[in-house]
């Protein structure tokens, strides 16, 4: 493998370039493609993203998501990926069980790595994510982990809004993250559904990204979780051949289910706020339903994915008789990301979350400043995880994060 690096067309000559391998071509593979073939073209950027070489093991495959794509070159072990000298980057987009051990191949070659959430599947693999992650920085290498609705628009406006104190004093939060691709029971025994490989179910995949916004929200770690877990369906059929983690054909036989279908949660955050929090797959009508409200002592704020270029607020310092909660539009360009995108009103979609995502990697690398999420973030949302299972094993005893 290893074909000559081509500069993709359309990328801008001239700035530096951060030649970027990716690791994994399925569906997190195409969305980060998506930001990596955009972030340049749309955003002025101290450092020109190459899509250099993406990496699978079917070579077929993976000739076929490098021409989708646009990657210049193929791999077929991430082993040779992370040694080549004309990649810079690191993306890694596979199954949470090789995630450490990528991540730590990857910084000893000295390369700069963005990680798909969770960090990992255990705190212990986060843990040694994060002290070779901090030996690489003083070498000059960046290492984020893939965090992506921190990048919507609206969420990064609720964000300023929260730290300039427009709600005040923060009383609750409630998070809900629905899908419900699990409700048919013959929906196959994918990797997401195996504990060795996924290391959680609905808790690392959806429970991971509502945790790590609710704090990137309020601005402060969780102090302490109470939780209930469920799995619903035990046994399922058994794929056959390729599966995506999210399709799969079936075969005759079935195998068991290792882990949570759903998980419940209340939480403390340090400052007194209460939190709330649910995360499954068997939300029966909803597809990708995250939605996010915060009350506070003087307003409130509400976010849902489904019209992800809205914010919902409520002022409450406006006399009662005019308040209430208003839509904004948030495709202003000084909102967030929006000055270089299209002219008010045109809003943006999922996709752009990895734009954003790449954009601001570039420039945490291109200013050799640690960016966020950090490592150390995906760690502790790790935290919040594994305190999460503890509780629920102990009868949703209240079980206070590992600092
Ligand atoms: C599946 O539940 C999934 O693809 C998650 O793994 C992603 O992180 C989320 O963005 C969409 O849903």
């Amino acid at each position: 493998m290893g074909q000559p690096q081509e500069q993709p067309e359309g990328t801008e000559a001239g700035k530096p370039p951060l030649r970027v391998g990716m690791v994994g071509y399925a569906f997190m593979g195409a969305a980060h493609s998506q930001g990596w073939r955009t972030a340049g073209r749309v955003f002025d950027l101290p450092l020109n993203p190459v899509q250099a070489v993406i990496c699978g093991r079917d070579a077929a495959a993976v000739r076929a998501a490098a021409s989708r794509h646009g990657w210049a070159a193929t791999e077929t072990d991430w082993r040779v990926l992370v040694e080549r000298d004309d990649v810079d980057l690191v993306d890694i987009c596979t199954p949470g069980d090789s995630h450490a051990e990528i991540a730590l191949a990857a910084l000893a070659a000295g390369k700069h790595v963005l990680c798909e959430k969770p960090l990992a599947n255990t705190v212990e693999e986060a843990t040694s994510m994060v002290l070779a992650a901090e030996e690489a920085h003083a070498r000059g290498q960046v290492a984020m982990v893939g965090f992506n609705y921190r990048r919507v628009p609206a969420t990064a406006q609720a964000r300023r809004m929260v730290a300039e104190g427009r709600l005040g004093r923060l009383r609750h939060v409630r998070v809900t993250y629905l899908q419900d691709w699990l409700v048919d029971p013959q929906f196959p025994l994918t990797w997401r559904l195996r504990r060795e490989q996924a290391g959680s179910g609905s808790l690392g995949d959806l429970g991971a990204h509502i945790v790590d916004l609710a704090q990137y929200l309020v601005g402060e770690p969780l102090a302490g979780v109470s939780a209930l877990t469920e799995t619903f369906v035990r046994e399922r059929p058994l794929p056959t051949g390729a599966t995506s983690g999210l399709s799969a054909v079936t075969s005759a036989g079935t195998g068991q289910v290792t882990v949570d279908d759903a998980a419940l949660f209340t939480a403390r955050f340090p400052s007194g706020a209460l939190a709330s929090f649910e995360a499954t797959r068997y939300a029966t009508g909803r597809k990708n339903a995250l939605r996010i409200e915060l009350n506070g002592e003087r307003g409130s704020l509400a976010f849902d994915l489904e019209r992800l270029n809205e914010l919902s607020f409520h002022d409450g310092t406006e006399p009662g008789t005019e308040a209430g909660f208003r839509r904004i539009l948030v495709t202003e360009p000084d909102h967030p990301y929006l000055d270089a995108w299209w002219p008010p009103g045109h809003g943006l979609g999922y996709e752009h979350t990895f734009v954003h995502q790449a954009r601001d990697l570039v420039h945490a690398i291109a200013e050799g400043r640690r960016p966020e999420p950090s490592f150390a973030d995906g760690l502790q949302v790790q935290r919040v995880l594994a305190a999460v299972e503890e509780s629920a094993e102990k009868n949703s005893v209240y079980t206070p994060i590992a600092v």
